[in-house]
């Protein structure tokens, strides 16, 4: 194929050729990319030289892995398609995780990967790796492209499928003997997927269906996912909620898509969600899902989840109805859409003896932890970044408790704000996600509450940060310990805490090594004005809070127990 393109190009008047690198970036202009990701490697050189007099801005990451995390997070954070390009064999193989994280939570991220010249592919040729094979279950697409002709429509397919359906991320494999090959600049390169159909509008009859079973319900629960935040959905769950009076639960990635000061917030549900939440949804005769997805750490035993309710089930993608838990009235399309549809149909009820019932709940079982305790809580920080920043902040997390206590005690109120690793809950997102939420909002205060484990698996992206003067602040909740498993030792292991707890280095000490700012925290009574030092840095700061070490987070919902069999309500009854 290559050397048939030669032939062509040479008869062909040069002028009117264009190198693939060279259709690689214009094509990635006219698809409004205005920020990469990228990582360099032999097989890609072609590619930043031709990016290097482009009018796009480049952050280079430390390792792919940071990269790709901070695509991830520029598309969260902007709703628009993150993009990262590495190289070949270890490049590539660095962003399975990043990739994996953005799929499982439908995000949509267009990664390029540099490949070995066609020629050599199959002949374990250096730093070759299958990478279309090692990536095709973390993708929603992915291809190699073997000829320059079609580097253009496969590019334009890639922005396609990545934004579009349920969104999740594209990789496109490109040789580099395709970068530096030349075809017609005349190439239309036209999109062409005939066999990708996506159903916007949902069946007029269902939705009058499910409208009629909210109007009836006496108990109904609205149970709102992160593909509501990705359709741009939030304002439309706000109208349906206030014309048909329900009360809201979120999951983790739904949070921001319902304000949590209304009082119709039942706050997140799920194994550490509210216990007013998870009592509420066990109860409801009708639960409401939309762009959510029944995972499991959300539905506890399924077989007794919302046992005596109706399940309604708004979902872009056919592929997630009845998959994990039985549903009653399917609707199959884009959230925003149907909802329009929906809340035109709904009713107002009064619903009083279910709001009583809810409140009596959520004044018994509030998320709380002892607020007279002299040592650092971490609830306590997060309760107090809150306040400074007026529940304005994009949130970034790590994994473990951090981000279960991020979840419990900030209160979000817009989309777009809490940028967390749900599906995969890989540690080590959350300063990569800093970065590249603050480089998608560069006037927004963004905050990584982050655990110490979290933390050291991606740590050297603070580097990135100070290099391109990102004011990123991060909060370390150390515990000394991986927290989360710590506390399923203790809880299901008699204590026995097995490698739970590693050495860390002096965190403001490592800051300040890197260039950023480092402060360490060791008493309440240094968290407030430490937090207002940290917001008011125009440098990335870290802040090493020092926590009560072995500190728990409840309600804890076991697992294979049902969503009403919670641990520690005991705990927080105490402490309301
Ligand atoms: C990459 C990765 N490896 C392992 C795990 C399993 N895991 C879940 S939470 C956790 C401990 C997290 O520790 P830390 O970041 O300190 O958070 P903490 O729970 O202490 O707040 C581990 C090891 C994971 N989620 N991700
Ligand atoms: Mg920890």
């Amino acid at each position: 194929m290559a050397s048939k393109t030669r032939t062509r190009a040479s008869l062909t008047d040069e002028s009117s050729l264009k190198t693939g690198a060279q259709i690689v970036v214009d094509t990635l202009i006219e698809q409004g990319v205005d920020t990469m990701f990228c990582y360099p490697g032999g097989v890609v050189l072609p590619l930043f030289d031709k990016l290097y007099d482009a009018p796009i801005r480049f952050i280079n990451p430390r390792h792919e892995q940071g990269g790709c995390h901070m695509a991830d997070a520029y598309a969260r954070a902007s709703g628009k398609v993150g993009v990262v390009l590495v190289t070949s064999g270890p490049g590539a193989c660095n962003l399975v995780t990043g990739l994996a994280t953005a799929m499982m939570d439908s995000v949509p991220i267009v990664a390029l990967t540099g490949q070995v010249r066609t020629e050599l592919i199959g002949n374990d040729a250096f730093q070759e790796a299958d990478t279309t094979g090692i990536t095709r279950p973390v993708t929603k697409y992915n291809c190699i492209v073997k000829r320059v002709e079609d580097l253009a429509r496969t590019i334009r397919e890639a922005f396609y499928i990545a934004s579009t359906g349920r969104p999740g991320p594209v990789l496109i494999d490109i040789p580099v003997d395709v970068e530096v090959n030349k075809c017609s600049a005349d190439i239309p390169g036209e999109m062409n997927l005939p066999g990708y159909k996506i159903r916007s509008k949902g069946n007029a009859r269902q939705i009058s269906v499910a409208a009629a079973a909210i109007n009836r319900s006496e108990k109904p629960v609205l149970y709102v996912g992160g593909g509501v935040i990705s359709a741009n959905a939030s304002e439309e769950i706000r109208l349906l909620a206030k014309k048909a009076h329900l009360p809201v639960t979120t999951t983790l990635l739904g949070l921001g898509s319902f304000d949590q000061r209304k009082p119709e917030s039942l706050d997140m549900l799920g194994m550490h969600g509210s216990a007013y939440a998870n009592y509420a949804v066990q109860e409801c005769d009708l639960l409401i899902a939309i762009g959510a997805r029944f995972d499991d750490r959300v539905t506890g035993k399924v077989k007794t989840f919302a046992s005596g309710a109706k399940i309604i089930h708004i979902d872009i993608d056919p592929a997630s109805i009845s998959k994990n838990v039985h549903v009653d009235i399917p609707v199959v399309g884009d959230a925003k859409a149907i909802l329009v549809e929906l809340t035109k149909e709904a009713e107002f009820r009064e619903r009083k003896s279910w709001f009583e019932k809810i409140a009596e709940w959520k004044k018994k079982y509030p998320f709380s932890y002892d607020r007279k305790a002299t040592a650092v809580k971490p609830q306590y920080v997060i309760e107090e970044l809150c306040r400074q920043t007026k529940s304005e902040a994009i949130v970034t997390t790590g994994v473990g408790q951090n981000q279960m206590w991020a979840a419990q005690f900030y209160r979000f109120i817009k989309p777009r704000q809490l940028i967390s690793s749900g599906g995969l809950g890989t540690m080590g997102f959350g300063l990569p996600a800093a970065i590249g939420a603050q480089v998608a909002k560069p006037d927004a205060t963004v905050i990584d509450i982050d655990g110490d484990h979290s933390f050291n698996m991606t740590m050297t992206e603070l580097a990135t940060a100070v290099q391109y003067n990102l004011p990123i602040k991060v909060c370390i909740l150390d515990n000394g310990y991986m927290g989360m498993v710590r506390q399923w030792q203790e809880l299901f292991y008699n204590k026995r805490y097995s490698n739970s707890s590693l050495i860390n280095p002096d965190y403001a000490t490592v800051a300040q090594a890197i260039g950023a700012v480092g402060i360490t925290v060791d008493k309440k009574a240094d968290v407030s004005k430490a937090i207002e030092q940290m917001l008011a840095e125009k440098k990335p700061c870290v802040v090493d809070f020092r926590i009560t070490r072995e500190e728990n987070v409840w309600p804890m919902v076991a697992a294979g127990k049902s969503l009403n069999e919670m641990d520690g309500l005991d705990i927080l009854e105490s402490m309301a």
